[in-house]
């Protein structure tokens, strides 16, 4: 096992979704091995805004071999499926143990960025 601390802190000037211009973000941590996800958590939703605010701090135990960490952005759509709002992606293998990598990552179209802050760790 491998362990991360990973910080998701708020999106800034996501997509809106809904009517009324906002969205409700939520977003899914996603391991990447040889092309292969799996999702390992989810986070709560903010309901409707553009500018999420979660403040999450995580521990995660994920595999030696895992290659990528995604966090996936999501627009929350009760009775029909969800909205792609963007995603971030890490490269697991060139993080360096102990350091902090800290970011204002763009998350693609016209979403805008995702404030986190990533650490890889010898212990839960
Ligand atoms: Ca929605």
């Amino acid at each position: 096992m491998r362990f991360l601390k990973l910080g998701v802190i708020q999106g800034r000037g996501l997509m809106a979704k809904d009517r009324g211009g906002t969205s409700d973000p939520y977003y899914k941590l996603i391991t990447v091995y040889d092309g292969v996800e799996t999702e390992i958590n989810k986070s709560r939703t903010i309901p409707k805004t553009v500018n999420p605010s979660w403040k999450d701090e995580l521990r995660l135990s994920i595999e030696p071999k895992d290659e990528f960490l995604i966090i996936r952005l999501f627009d929350y759509d009760f009775g029909t499926s969800d909205d792609f709002l963007g995603q971030v992606s890490f490269d697991l293998m060139n993080l360096r143990r102990e350091a902090t990598r800290k970011s204002r990552s763009d998350v693609g179209s016209t979403s805008k960025e995702v404030f986190d802050e990533v650490t890889a760790c010898d212990s839960p």
